[in-house]
This record gives structure tokens, C-alpha cells and sequence, in this order.
């Protein structure tokens, strides 16, 4: 017989006071990571005059799963154990177009004074048996609150386009198969995994050639490509060299 623990409803109406601070502080958390993220996105335009983010997808875990985990790795159920032992309530993805942009990001993120670096798995260098690469990063962050500064929690994952789209149909057949994929097709995961590093290689030394081309070819028609409020224009070097003081 299933014992129904007797809540009244005022203990009902606290508990879920509690338990939506809880959350709020993590979606506090995502929103200041994406907050960061679309600033670093921007700031990266100007400077490279290229967008190494495709795309950025957040999620929060749901409450279910939060337990499910909890279960799962065997850790007390109360909040505290729940704030301190589950590191990705709060989960950003990072979606580059070349992995030389994951570490460029990955950098500036970890260099920011408030955040602490907490993790960094690196299953780029090191990917993981069944071939998955992303690089991770639990980075902890204070959120300012009105009467409190809550450190929080937040899971960023960096990726390229190639690795999130093997990573996401993995995923699929992971669950499709109920975690036990067939041998078979865990050999051709594998090698799909190592015709995308492949892939991103490739696109690398092209991006890299490109940008070579590019500078090549800024130098022979002696002028200076400049990205403003979006708008390039180009200005020859002989005005750069007159109107701007060169020695700083
Ligand atoms: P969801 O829904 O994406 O959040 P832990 O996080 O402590 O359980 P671990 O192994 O230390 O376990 O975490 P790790 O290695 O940092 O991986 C956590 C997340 O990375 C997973 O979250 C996935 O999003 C992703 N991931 C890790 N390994 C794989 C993999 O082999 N294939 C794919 N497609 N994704 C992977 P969750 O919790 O599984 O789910």
C-alpha cells in the first residue's frame, strides 16, 4: 500500500516557493551564460569579420530528470545535495562553424572575471569509445538576487556543425535502440565519427587558406577592409598612415 505523506497546503505552497526559486536561480544562470555569449558572438564579428556561432541552444533539466539523476548516481535527494552534485541543470550548446573558434570561445569564456572554471573535458582531443566529441565546460557563476548571491552551476558544451550533427543522430539511435545499440551499428557510428573529424579538418585548412587569400589579396590593392554597425567598407593605407598615430 502506496502511504501519501500528509501535506497541508500551506506546507504545499511553501515547498513550491522553494522549489521555483530553485530553478529560477538556474535559469538566471543560462540567460547571463547566453547574455555573455551573444556579447562574445558580436565582439568576434568586428574583430574576425567572420560568426564563428552558428547557433546556441539552451535548456534547463526538468525537475523529473534532475531526480532521475539524483537516483541514478545515488546522491541524497534534499536541494543542497541536488545544487552541489548535479553540475548541468542549466545546459548551453555552442554550436561553432570551425573547431579552432570552439577554443577561441572557449578561452574568452573561461578569461571572464566572474566565472569560475569548475570542469573542462576536452572529447575533442580526447573523444569519448563509441567516438563522440564536444568539449565541456562547468563553469560557476554568481547570480545576484534580492536577498542573496547564489553561486550557480552551468553546463557549456562547444561543438562544431559536423560534431552536433553526428552527436544528435547518436543520440536518436542511442534511445531508439534503448541504450543498446547493435554492435553493427555501433561500428558505423564509429566510422561516420571519424569521417566527420575528417570533415572538420578539411574545413579548417580551407577557412584557414581563405582568410590567407584574403589578407594576400587586402595588401596588393593597398587598402584596409573595416567591418562597422555591420557596414564594410575600405580605406587606402596612405589615409590609415597620415590620420591615424600608428605608434600606440
Ligand atoms: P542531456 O539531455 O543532453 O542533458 P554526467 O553528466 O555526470 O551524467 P558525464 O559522463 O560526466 O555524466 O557527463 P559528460 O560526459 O560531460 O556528458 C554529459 C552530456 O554530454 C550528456 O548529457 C549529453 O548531452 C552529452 N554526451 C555525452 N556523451 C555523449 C555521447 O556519447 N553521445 C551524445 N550524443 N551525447 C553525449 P545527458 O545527461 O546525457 O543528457
Amino acid at each position: 500500500m502506496e502511504i501519501t505523506p500528509n501535506i497541508d497546503s500551506k506546507q504545499l505552497k511553501s515547498i513550491k516557493t522553494e522549489l521555483a526559486r530553485f530553478m529560477m536561480s538556474y535559469k538566471f544562470a543560462m540567460d547571463e551564460i547566453n547574455t555573455k555569449i551573444d556579447i562574445l558572438k558580436q565582439e568576434f564579428h568586428y574583430v574576425h569579420d567572420y560568426n564563428p556561432i552558428e547557433h546556441v541552444k539552451s535548456r534547463l533539466k526538468t525537475p523529473e530528470s534532475i531526480v532521475k539523476k539524483v537516483y541514478r548516481k545515488g546522491y541524497e535527494l534534499s536541494l543542497p545535495s541536488i545544487k552541489e552534485n548535479i553540475q548541468d541543470i542549466a545546459g548551453v550548446r555552442i554550436i561553432c562553424s570551425f573547431m579552432s573558434d570552439i577554443y577561441e570561445l572557449s578561452e574568452m569564456l573561461q578569461n571572464q572575471k566572474d566565472i569560475k572554471v569548475i570542469k573542462c573535458k576536452d572529447y575533442i582531443k580526447d573523444p569519448k569509445p563509441n567516438g563522440y566529441k564536444s568539449l565541456h565546460l562547468i563553469l560557476q557563476i554568481p547570480i545576484f538576487m534580492s536577498d542573496r548571491v547564489e553561486d550557480i552551476y552551468v553546463e557549456v558544451q562547444i561543438r562544431t556543425i559536423a560534431m552536433d550533427f553526428w552527436a544528435s543522430l547518436e543520440h536518436k539511435i542511442y534511445y531508439k535502440y534503448d541504450k543498446e545499440v547493435p554492435l553493427k551499428l555501433s561500428v558505423e557510428l564509429k566510422e561516420a565519427a571519424n569521417a566527420v573529424s575528417e570533415l572538420d579538418e578539411k574545413m579548417e585548412k580551407i577557412q584557414k587558406e581563405a582568410s590567407r587569400l584574403k589578407e594576400a589579396a587586402a595588401s596588393v590593392d593597398n587598402s584596409q577592409e573595416f567591418l562597422i554597425n555591420n557596414e564594410r567598407f575600405y580605406l587606402p593605407y596612405n589615409f590609415l598612415t597620415q590620420h591615424f598615430d600608428l605608434s600606440k
